[in-house]
């Protein structure tokens, strides 16, 4: 081909006219600059490679990144895994050889991505996520994301999305540039919450009220608590920045107060960053003893009111049974420390009552909907589904037609790509449902699920205590929303609930 059938077949001489046109009239200092950044965004960006490998997640267990290159950039993300898993819940794919990471190894996903998903994205336009998303279901053809691993799919969906957001920044700019707009980038940018509300189909961004996790327990600790984490939410802050500020100053009034009870090493903390203090070994004294030092905090603090408390009790981690024992994690169990059912759902109404409890996360067994059911019914408080829906659409659908709880604890990896992840908030909002965005106990320092909170409206995340960085890395983008928001940035506050 010569260099003017190359130049004919490109258009370059009108693309080039119009570059330099458009740095005419947006009159700007750099048009070296301006023109060469106009050129790159008139190309159509495609998927051009898939880059896996394994990584660590906070827990030091094995996990997936992931690089998506464009011809425009590359865009990393990474997932998370969790403690509690299910069979209703996309699979993990783990390499299971005994000898290597003790069998949590991804580098099977690893591989299913270098190869089979990487062969089949490759030349996709990465704003179209659900064709995308389709592409790898297809590919895996299992219910469950068996095959090529929801960890695989997922981690391919999100670095996606990524890429999708700064390709629309690409033609939304030129779109303007075209019509003679503004000169100014901060009209210019589609963030990737934006990106994340156009997929959904619109919904005005909200920052959302964070639940920080002050006390752990459960699987998450070594401490001898039951209840797997209590969790402050600043209801009444007027921006995130605010909440931010109360939930970490409670955090380290707490942090006073049982260092007053039981001493420094009852501040060691759990897996989400919360304090693990050993509390009395009394059923009934069990969760009072430790909400009464988050009281105290908050009170401390100043923010009585202000500040509301959600559980996440976990309960399938010590349902034996039809009992439930609070004594689970000792070795020396007096045995005295059996509730049933009936006694758990005294036990609830009696601290919501005594305590600003606003939600109860799985306060049964994830079989046990007659009482889930029964609790839910009393209208006391918000009841979020985490082990009982394991995000699962089917298990949403009986919970809704069956009034079972009224809020969805929503885990990306347990749905596995970007695309259903949206199909099960809608299914949640439809039924007029809370939503919560939610970490996973081994995270990574990705901060995807700010952005889908943000760009979802959901009102609710909860990502950890407010400190260590792979949960901190989630609150500081949505500081950062917040900041780039400006005076349309709207946060949640008493309308937490959404
Ligand atoms: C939960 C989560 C997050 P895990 O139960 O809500 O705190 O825990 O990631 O261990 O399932
Ligand atoms: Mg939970």
């Amino acid at each position: 081909m010569s260099v003017q059938e190359y130049l004919d077949k490109h258009m370059l001489s009108r693309k080039l006219e119009d570059a330099v046109n458009a740095a005419v009239r947006a009159k700007t200092p750099d048009p070296v600059l301006f023109i060469s950044n106009h050129m790159k965004k008139s190309v159509q960006s495609v998927i051009t490679k898939v880059k896996a490998r394994q990584i660590l997640d906070s827990r030091g267990i094995p996990t997936v990144e992931v690089d998506l290159h464009t011809n425009k950039g590359v865009f990393r993300a990474s997932v998370p895994s969790g403690d509690s898993s299910g069979m209703y819940e996309a699979v993990e794919l783990r390499d299971g050889d005994k000898g290597v990471y003790l069998g949590n190894g991804v580098a099977k996903a690893v591989k299913n991505i270098n190869d089979k998903i990487s062969e089949a994205l490759v030349g996709m336009d990465p704003t179209l996520q659900s064709q995308i998303d389709q592409a790898m279901i297809d590919l895996d053809k299992t219910e469950k994301k068996g095959e090529l691993g929801a960890n695989a799919i997922l981690a391919v969906s999100i670095a996606a999305c990524k890429a999708g957001a700064a390709e629309k920044e690409a033609c939304f700019s030129q779109a303007f540039y075209l019509l003679g707009g503004l000169n100014n980038k901060k009209f210019m940018i589609v963030p990737l919450y934006r990106h994340i509300a156009d997929l959904y189909g619109k919904v005005s961004p909200m920052l959302p009220v964070p639940a920080f996790t002050v006390i752990s327990g459960g699987k998450h600790a070594g401490n001898n608590l039951a209840i797997q984490e209590i969790m402050i939410l600043p209801t009444g802050a007027n921006r995130f920045v605010e909440a931010l500020q109360m939930g970490t100053e409670t955090y380290h009034h707490l942090k006073a107060v049982i260092t007053e009870k039981y001493g420094t090493h009852d501040c060691n903390v759990g897996e989400s960053g919360g304090f693990a203090p050993n509390v009395s070994r009394q059923a009934i004294l069990f969760f009072r003893e430790a909400l009464d030092l988050v009281k105290e905090a908050i009170r401390r603090a100043g923010y009585t009111d202000k500040i509301q408390i959600a559980l996440d009790v976990a309960a399938t981690n010590f349902c034996i049974g039809t009992r439930y024992d609070l004594d689970f994690k000792s070795p020396q169990k007096s045995g005295q420390n059996f509730l049933s059912a009936e006694d758990m759902v005294e036990l609830y109404r009696e601290l919501c009552n005594d305590f600003p409890i606003v939600s109860i996360e799985d306060p049964f067994d994830k079989e046990d909907w007659e009482h889930i059911k029964r609790f839910s019914s009393t209208g006391i408080c918000q009841v979020v589904g985490d082990d009982l829906l394991m995000s699962n659409a089917k298990r949403i659908d009986r919970a809704i037609l069956e009034y079972a709880c009224n809020a969805l604890l929503l885990k990306i990896n347990q749905v596995g790509t970007v695309t259903e992840v949206i199909e099960v908030v809608k299914q949640a909002k439809e039924a007029h449902w809370g939503v919560v965005t939610s970490h996973r106990c081994g995270e990574t320092i990705d901060s995807f699920i700010a952005d889908l909170s943000v760009g979802l409206s959901v009102g609710q995340i909860k990502a950890g205590a407010p400190c260590r960085g792979e949960r901190l890395e989630k609150y500081i983008q949505l500081l950062r929303i917040e900041e780039e928001l400006g005076d349309q940035a709207v946060y949640c506050g008493v309308d937490w609930k959404q």
